[in-house]
């Protein structure tokens, strides 16, 4: 396999208002009290705001941290995988008032500093491993194990109000990979934009295991689900497909209806993106130098 170069280290009559998700998102409940178990569950084009099941951020707990980025030979889920930088999260009914990237705690993904996550899959092959429900929970730290699959999910949320001018320019995500061995490392995703306030935000996830592993993204595994890009189960729409640039500089462009890097502000056009992982184990693969 060729691995890709790794990157390293709603109606505009609505007086503006935070709590607006919640039109979106009371459509959403049902749909994911059915979703729960299930990844690849979407609703319709219906306004919808959480197309999928999803985690929830929890409320970073420890300060703001660089992105952690190497192996170790020792198992401390004590150390932080990294989130930031630190960001103030408005009041309840507040937008950011300019643009502004997952700086937000009352939308559908709790708080969106922690934007990042990952959960086993239920695929037992590499192909279509996107499509395949994921069999455990959304956490931040995760064991990895022989022959399974993880499906990761990065949320991207332009926290501002959705006037045009304070649509987010050229927004971008890219994850970086550990490309070491070790029984514990980590992985961190990045969303850029040219014209947000911070211009970059950053979190991540652990990733640890009883021996020593290392971590392979599965090819053609990244894709973009939104309202527009809608992912459901019954196969037919799949979001849309992103490609390698996810995992190398200068990242990998996203938008709404297309891939332009234009996000308006509010929850109609929030972002999930999704890929696959799959450790390998060096007493039974080799392990990368
Ligand atoms: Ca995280």
């Amino acid at each position: 396999m060729t691995r890709p170069k790794i990157f390293s280290p709603a109606p505009d009559e609505w007086k503006p208002g935070k709590k607006h998700w919640l039109i979106g998102t009371a459509i959403a409940a049902c749909g994911l009290l059915v979703a729960v178990l299930s990844f690849a569950v979407h609703l319709d084009d219906g306004g919808a705001t959480t197309p999928i099941s999803q985690p929830s951020g929890a409320a970073p707990s420890s300060q703001a941290s660089s992105p952690a980025n190497a192996c170790r030979q020792k198992i401390n889920l004590d150390e932080p995988s990294g989130w930031g930088p630190a960001r103030t999260i408005p009041d309840d009914d507040e937008f950011v008032e300019w643009p502004a990237i997952n700086q937000d705690d009352v939308g559908p993904q709790g708080d969106e500093r922690d934007f990042y996550h990952g959960a086993e899959s239920s695929a037992t092959q590499d192909k279509g491993m996107v499509d395949a429900p994921v069999s455990g929970e959304w956490r931040n730290e995760i064991k990895v194990e022989r022959d399974k699959r993880y499906l990761m999910v990065i949320y991207v949320h332009n926290s501002a109000n959705e006037l045009p001018e304070n649509a987010l320019k050229n927004t971008r995500v890219k994850v970086s990979l550990p490309q070491c061995n070790g029984v514990q490392s980590f992985s961190n995703a990045f969303v850029t934009a040219d014209n947000a306030e911070p211009k970059e935000v950053w979190d991540g996830v652990t990733f640890y295991a009883d021996e020593i592993f290392n971590l392979v993204y599965i090819p053609g595994s990244a894709r973009m689900c939104n309202n527009y890009f809608t992912c459901r189960e019954d196969a037919q729409k799949k979001g849309t497909p992103l490609t390698d640039s996810l995992f190398s500089q200068p990242g990998q462009q996203i938008g709404y209806d297309s891939l332009d890097g234009t996000l308006l502000g509010n929850y109609k056009q929030d972002v999930y993106v999704y890929f696959g992982l799959r450790p390998q184990f060096c007493a039974k693969v080799a392990c990368r130098p």
